[in-house]
């Protein structure tokens, strides 16, 4: 790092970057490519309902991630909505309050409550002890959250999911592609439930999927999904209307094929960012936690503002004027958010460590956008944040 920009923007200098550097994976397909996809699509007039390219998808999803059913689905949000409807839940699910809102939203649109569990300080994931503290009668299953292109320990959760006798599912968001010590995401519990939103590796610019080993269950998702005025597989109570469309499909397709490259681009990111901010007083690179191989599709990092000088929401401000869209993902945790905040069913249980990485964690980019150029400047930009903490703290007063 050069560290020899003549100033930060928030103390008058010009901001580092011309265009803001959002987070987010944001994967564009080169225009030859997509053009290409676009004009078959085109010449076989056809957009919807199980076409090609959807069934393309669906079949190299499972050769990917090794699971026996595929669904593509129009995002992560109704995937997991379908699952808590197609296990057939009653009254509770018991899940972290440290994950995006989705994850418990899902939960509200089947008609259940969330019930929260606070997660482990260190990896952020849901903590299995207390799953066990917070479990009741009313709880009918477990979501288990993979976090930050780690995991939360899939194989014990199923342990003690058949000990307590309730189903597991999975919200795996961000965990497309990675693997733990037993085996790939996407083949734990009852089902799990990956995203292809625009900011996930695998981007089909709205979308995502259900993997499930489970041939019943899997029957009834197809029945939950549907085409309209195609014959049920099996009778249900509820449709969701959640099908992916070919030109979703199309852009899923190319990512996947790049998969490699853009993980490994991430992977490389990743890499430079451990290397420079080890010299930055004040902040930790959180490792994506219990996993053999990563996505890296998240840069999160913990800011101890004593020692790196400003506060984590001080740090988004400068970064912001320097043309730097880092988050504070999540804020400010479930159990603060509206609907949930008021509810009673909280019956007083302290959720401590959701609530201390709410106001630590912030989210830097990378992605397929980002270069390495990029990330050095945003770590220079860091060491200058940090030696210039003083003054930035007056000028934000
Ligand atoms: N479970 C978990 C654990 C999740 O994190 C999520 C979603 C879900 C479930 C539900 O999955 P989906 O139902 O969405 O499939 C984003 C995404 O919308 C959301 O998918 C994601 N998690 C969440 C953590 O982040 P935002 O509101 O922060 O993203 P957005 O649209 O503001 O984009 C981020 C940055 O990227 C901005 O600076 C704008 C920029 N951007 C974004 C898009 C989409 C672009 O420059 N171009 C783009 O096309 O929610």
């Amino acid at each position: 790092m050069k560290g020899n920009r003549p100033n930060l923007a928030i103390l008058g200098g010009t901001p580092a970057f011309d265009v803001p550097i959002p987070v987010g994976q944001l994967y564009f397909p080169s225009w030859d490519r997509y053009e290409q996809a676009f004009r078959d699509i085109f010449k076989r007039e056809y957009y919807n309902n199980n076409g090609p390219l959807h069934e393309r998808l669906e079949y190299q999803l499972c050769q990917f991630l090794g699971a026996k059913h595929v669904l593509l689905v129009s995002n992560a949000t109704l995937g997991l909505m379908m699952v808590a409807d197609a296990l057939e839940l009653t009254g509770k699910v018991l899940m972290p309050a440290f994950t995006f809102i989705a994850s418990a939203q899902s939960v509200s649109w089947a008609g259940l409550n969330p019930l929260f569990c606070d997660i482990d300080r260190d990896t952020h994931q849901i903590d299995v002890n207390e799953i066990l503290n917070r479990m009741d009668d009313e709880v009918s299953a477990v979501m288990g959250v993979n976090l930050w292109g780690g995991a939360c320990q899939p194989k014990i959760l199923e342990e003690l999911a058949t000990t307590l006798g309730v189903p597991l599912y999975f919200d795996s968001a961000h965990a497309f592609g990675c693997m733990v010590e037993e085996g790939k995401i996407g083949g734990f519990g009852q089902a799990e439930v990956f995203s292809f939103h625009a900011t996930k590796i695998l981007n089909a610019t709205e979308g995502g999927c259900i993997c499930t080993n489970d041939d019943d269950l899997a029957l009834r998702l197809r029945s939950i999904r549907p085409s309209y005025g195609a014959a049920a597989p099996v009778p249900i109570v509820r449709v969701a209307n959640a099908r992916m469309s070919e030109a979703q499909a199309a852009v899923a397709l190319m990512s996947l094929e790049d998969f490699p490259e853009n993980r490994a681009n991430n992977e490389k990111l990743y890499r430079l960012y451990e290397r420079y901010l080890r010299e930055v007083p004040g902040i930790r690179l959180v490792k994506p936690a219990q996993v053999v191989f990563s996505n890296y599709q998240y840069l999160i990092c913990e800011i101890d503002s004593r020692q790196f000088g400003l506060s984590r929401d001080q740090l988004l401000e400068v970064l912001k004027a320097e043309n730097v869209i880092a988050r504070r993902y999540f804020y400010p945790g479930l159990h603060r958010c509206i609907p949930y905040a008021d509810d009673a069913r909280l019956g007083g249980a302290k959720f401590p460590h959701t609530d201390e990485l709410c106001q630590v964690c912030v989210q830097l980019p990378i992605g397929a956008r980002v270069s390495e150029t990029s990330v050095e400047k945003i770590c220079d930009i860091l060491v200058r944040i940090h030696g210039h903490a003083q003054e930035i703290r007056d000028r934000l007063k």
